[in-house]
């Protein structure tokens, strides 16, 4: 089944669409295999900041058009000297801040992958919180093979999730791997038939949408944390404060100072 999807923005390089409280972006460059340019990912990245402020989005969905690829990664038209070339002729590595952007969103984020997904490709999907493959996805990266890597998120993540070994056999092989074998080494959390793929995200984001918002937000924090070290601490610190500045006991100490007085912090509950 095909759900009501309704566009949010126009892009040039992406579809963002909403249905239901899912924002789903969609890299719409099916004649490279959906891979990206710093256009794309600066069009991913504006998509991102809306979801985040937007309250009536609760889960994102990332895929790609058609149903040959996800993202083959980075587009070799465009690669140049330090980076991929933008419109303006500098160098960029953008999709590095798109991952930065879709671990601190507060709220979970789904790779839908439909097809291929090598290179910066597998990387993308691999800093979703949620990976649902379909039976034709092919997982892999290239890096090795056509002059990059990425030793951030895309292996270090992607080791605590496969394992060292597992994680130096994918960069060092350059191997694919079928939606079966992703499952298998835990770097996709279900494989389901090609055409239903979208209904079980839309039941995987309808079900999360059923759960406490801050509680899942508070979960993927400490997930975070423990990899990203002082910034995984530092949002998850955040939020803390943003949920500390909730109480009575922390709108007092403002209030007092305002009020040219001592602050009575004794009136407010102490829990063992
Ligand atoms: C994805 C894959 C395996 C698909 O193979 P196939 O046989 O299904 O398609 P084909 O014929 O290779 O591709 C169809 C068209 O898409 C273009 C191709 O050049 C081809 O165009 P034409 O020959 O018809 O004109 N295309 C595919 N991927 C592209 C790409 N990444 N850039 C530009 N055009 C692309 C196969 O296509 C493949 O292996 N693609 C290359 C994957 C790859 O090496 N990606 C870059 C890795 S590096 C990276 O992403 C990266 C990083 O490591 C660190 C930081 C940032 C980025």
């Amino acid at each position: 089944m095909t759900h009501d999807w309704k566009t949010i923005k126009k892009y040039q390089d992406i579809l963002f669409e909403m249905y239901n409280g899912i924002a789903r972006i969609t890299i719409n460059r099916e004649r490279y295999r959906n891979a990206f340019t710093p256009t794309t990912t600066a069009e991913m990245g504006d998509a991102l900041t809306y979801c985040r402020e937007c309250q009536d989005i609760y889960v994102v969905v990332f895929t790609g058009a058609g149903d040959k690829a996800f993202c083959s990664g980075g587009d070799m038209h465009v690669k140049g000297r330090g980076g991929y070339i933008d419109e303006s002729g500098k160098p960029r590595l953008t999709v590095l801040d798109v991952q930065k952007q879709i671990r601190s969103l507060p709220k979970p984020v789904i790779a839908a992958v439909n097809g291929y997904a090598i290179g910066g490709g597998n990387v993308l999907q691999v800093v979703c919180d949620l990976t649902i493959a379909s039976e034709n996805a092919i997982f892999g990266q290239t890096g090795p093979k056509v002059g990059s890597f990425d030793a951030g998120f895309g292996s270090s993540y992607l080791a605590s999730i496969v394992g060292q070994k597992k994680a130096r056999e994918i960069w060092f092989m350059c191997r694919q791997y079928s939606a079966q074998e992703a499952l298998e080494m835990g770097m996709v959390n279900k494989v389901v038939p090609l055409n239903q793929l979208e209904d079980e995200y839309v039941a995987w984001a309808e079900k999360m949408m059923e759960y406490s918002p801050l509680a899942l937000r508070m979960i993927k924090r400490g997930l975070n944390a423990e990899l990203d070290g002082q910034a995984g601490i530092q949002e998850f610190a955040g939020d803390m404060t943003m949920l500390y500045y909730c109480l009575d006991e922390a709108q007092e100490g403002g209030r007092a100072f305002l009020e040219k007085r001592k602050p009575d912090f004794k009136k407010y509950p102490k829990f063992p």
